[in-house]
């Protein structure tokens, strides 16, 4: 599967920063209105829009840069089958560039859209608040599917830790969630059971509001699979969610049938979500199993908050 990651704004190309060496072989591109932060940027598409300071703010700005920039962007990702675009919502730049990116990937290119935004922290300044509360439905209703994060919880979470670490910890979430995309392209079939591949993921993340993608490490693999379905910064409640994908990662001898089974009754009793599919990728190391777990359709109480309130 062919893979593009779009950074916008500030946030998005501190992101990419981030996710730099996960993400190293798959295109990569950097918009930004701000000249000096694109000076850092780690990309392999670099793209400037407007003249080279910050909108400061104004999403007016930031849709008319980057709409002019479309073209460019579009060229770059020619032939993805998915492109994951990432900003922070609140800035002129990244708010108001992600919705016209996904439009014009959408009128123009058959690719699912991921959006990663994260939430402001609630004591940003008002104007960033609203900016962000204008877009993101806009931007769940443009995308396929949008992860969201909120900055609060890592206020919640690491009081004391640096900002920019801070950050890292999050957008390795980002890295960790492409991961688990890619791995869907390496599954060897599980007989019995709902096999996942591209198109089954496509079918279920098709216009899928909001979703959520996890991976997790574990000695065993019930622990690895109850790792991935945390989500430290996110707010999501599984419940009645559209489709479920389990991607366990492990040598053969250890994935149990007793495991499967006890992953899949969790996701149809507890979550009750009744399109559940599984793949397995087979490694031939001995490092601890990985799960990777995505839910399409998911609903989340601070979002809709968010958005509301
Ligand atoms: N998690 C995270 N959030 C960030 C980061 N940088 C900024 N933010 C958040 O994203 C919001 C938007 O900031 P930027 O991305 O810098 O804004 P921009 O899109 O560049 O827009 P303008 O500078 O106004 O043109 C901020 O209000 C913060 O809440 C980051 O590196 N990580
Ligand atoms: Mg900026």
């Amino acid at each position: 599967m062919k893979i593009s990651v779009i950074g916008i704004g500030g946030r998005g190309l501190n992101a990419l920063n981030n996710i730099a060496l996960d993400i190293k072989d798959l295109v990569s591109i950097a918009v930004d209105t701000d000249s000096l932060a694109l000076k850092t940027a780690k990309a392999r598409h670099i793209i400037q829009a407007g003249e080279g300071r910050s909108t400061a703010g104004s999403m007016e700005l930031g849709r008319k840069a980057v709409e002019a920039l479309t073209p460019k962007i579009i060229e770059r990702i020619e032939g993805s089958e998915v492109v994951v675009v990432i900003s922070g919502l609140g800035g002129g730049t990244g708010s108001g560039g992600h919705p016209v990116v996904i439009e014009a990937i959408k009128s123009q290119m058959d690719a699912l859209v991921l959006s990663f935004v994260t939430v402001p922290f609630r004591t940003e300044a008002l104007p960033r608040i609203n900016n962000a509360k204008a877009v993101l439905p806009q931007i769940i209703e443009l995308s396929d599917m949008t992860i969201v994060h909120f900055n609060d919880k890592l206020k919640e979470k690491h009081p004391s830790m640096a900002l920019p670490r801070a950050y890292r910890m999050l957008d390795k979430y980002i890295a960790n969630a492409i991961y688990v995309l890619r791995s869907l392209d390496q599954i060897t079939p599980i007989p019995g059971l709902m096999n996942v591949d591209f198109n089954v993921f496509k079918s279920i993340a098709t216009k899928s509001s909001l979703g959520f993608i996890g991976l997790g490490e574990g000695t065993r693999v019930p622990e690895a699979f109850k790792k991935a379905c945390e989500s430290p910064y996110c707010d999501v409640d599984f419940a009645n969610a559209r489709g479920a994908v389990v991607v366990v990662e492990s040598a053969e001898t250890a994935l149990s049938t007793s495991d499967i089974f006890d992953i899949q009754g969790i996701i149809t009793t507890k979550y009750n979500v009744t399109n559940a599919y599984f793949g397995f990728k087979p490694t031939w190391t001995v490092h601890a199993p990985k799960v990777g777990f995505i839910a399409t359709n998911i609903k989340s109480n601070m979002v809709s908050k968010f958005i509301e309130g």
